[in-house]
């Protein structure tokens, strides 16, 4: 497509994402609502559109991950407010020149993980210069084409791996129950471990900052394995570099004569830690379902807007448990006019029926009202 980013973006109608927006600050009808991993194996619409086309292809090709990105939002229709852009955390290790692969019903693998800072890969990844706006363009053309279809019915969110998860993955090669290799990636080597989380950190505000030019009008922060940490090394090992990149992107953002976005914070399992999140520097903080919505409304105190938080285990269960769940929220969240974007607490899981899902959302319409 000739058509350039800003000409594309020009001819979309942003009503929508004002209506978002004013949610984070200003009385609404009723919560904005979607939920983590909305595309994806749940929908038979995903199987169908990636046939058996690898993973990362799909990332890779603007066409179909737009199309991938869109099914929710057709599928629920008036029913969710944000898309999120379809693709993976993992493509930040990827283009710093780790192989990924994504293995069915497995997930994702690196065939050769960091194994210690002397491996002689270690000081190659964290030497070597990416070029972020080439490496992940296709990221980038991902949204823009989004947006262009999005036609303005709903905005568009775009995200990243926070660098102590990004960090585990390299290290443990994939995804793993026990965190031997991240431990002792920290237990042994901390100044070589916080070089490496120093440079994904820059990374990604990089990579952040290109997915806003490219039209994305939210990013979320994904640290999935937050909660793998104690409340001291989650203080040494994550939230420095979650600070750092909500201080460093609306500088980046400035120079790149871009208005700043609002930013959400996803630290899975740091409930200890959601009084130092909500003076974080992010505008949002997700919470997970082990949070009772009542009692982090009060920790968070307006500071800010709080996202979720339904265990997603309620879509495996009958609708009297949804409903109890979604009044839960919306009575703990303060009756949902203000300041809560309702989500579940971690990604939508395979196998659940999108009906179920579909009545979740009615729900939360109904009973926040
Ligand atoms: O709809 C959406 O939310 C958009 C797409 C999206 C996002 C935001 C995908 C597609 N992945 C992610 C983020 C992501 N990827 C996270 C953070 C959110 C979370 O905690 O769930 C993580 C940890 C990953 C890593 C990853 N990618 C896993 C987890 C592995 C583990 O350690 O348990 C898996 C299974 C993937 C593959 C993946 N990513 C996305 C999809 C739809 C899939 C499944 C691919 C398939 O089998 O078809």
């Amino acid at each position: 497509n000739a058509q350039g980013t800003e000409e594309v973006l020009a001819g979309v109608d942003e009503s929508a994402w004002a209506k978002t927006q004013k949610s984070l600050s200003e009385n609404v009808e009723r919560p904005p609502i979607w939920v983590m991993r909305q595309a994806g194996r749940y929908l038979p619409e995903y199987h169908e559109a990636k046939g058996n086309r690898d993973f990362f292809e799909c990332c890779r090709s603007p066409e179909i991950a737009s199309t991938l990105t869109l099914q929710p939002i057709e599928r629920f229709e008036g029913l969710i407010d944000a898309a999120i852009i379809f693709s993976d955390i993992l493509v930040i290790p990827q283009a710093m020149g780790m192989t990924v692969e994504m293995i069915d019903k497995k997930g994702p693998s690196f065939p050769e993980p960091l194994i210690s800072p002397d491996d002689g890969q270690y000081e190659k990844i964290l030497n070597k210069v990416v070029d972020v706006k080439k490496e992940l363009d296709y990221v980038y053309k991902a949204i823009t084409v989004t947006r262009f279809k999005l036609k303005g019915r709903v905005p568009l969110i775009g995200f990243c791996g926070a660098p102590w998860t990004l960090l585990c993955y390299m290290v443990e090669g994939g995804g793993t129950k026990l965190f031997i290799q991240s431990k002792k990636w920290i237990y042994k080597y901390p100044n070589e471990s916080k070089a490496m989380l120093q440079k994904i950190a820059e990374l990604c505000v990089e990579y952040l900052a290109l997915q806003v030019a490219a039209g994305a009008q939210l990013v979320q922060v994904f640290d999935s394995w937050a909660g793998e940490l104690s409340p001291a090394t989650f203080k040494e090992f994550s939230l420095p570099y979650l600070r750092y990149i909500s201080h460093h992107l609306p500088k980046r953002l400035q120079e790149l004569k871009l208005d700043p976005v609002p930013m959400t914070v996803f630290a899975k399992g740091a409930w200890y830690a959601l009084d130092e999140l909500c003076t974080s520097g992010y505008n949002v903080v997700g919470l997970d379902w082990l949070h009772d919505p009542a009692e982090a409304f009060k920790i968070a105190g307006g500071r800010v807007t709080l996202q979720g938080n339904a265990d997603p285990g309620i879509l495996y269960g009958d609708h009297t448990a949804i409903t109890k769940t979604v009044e839960n929220m919306v009575k703990g969240f303060g009756g949902g006019k203000k300041g809560w974007i309702a989500n579940l607490g971690h990604g939508i899981t395979p196998f659940v029926n999108p009906d179920d899902l579909r009545f979740f959302f009615e729900e939360i319409h109904r009973l926040s009202r």
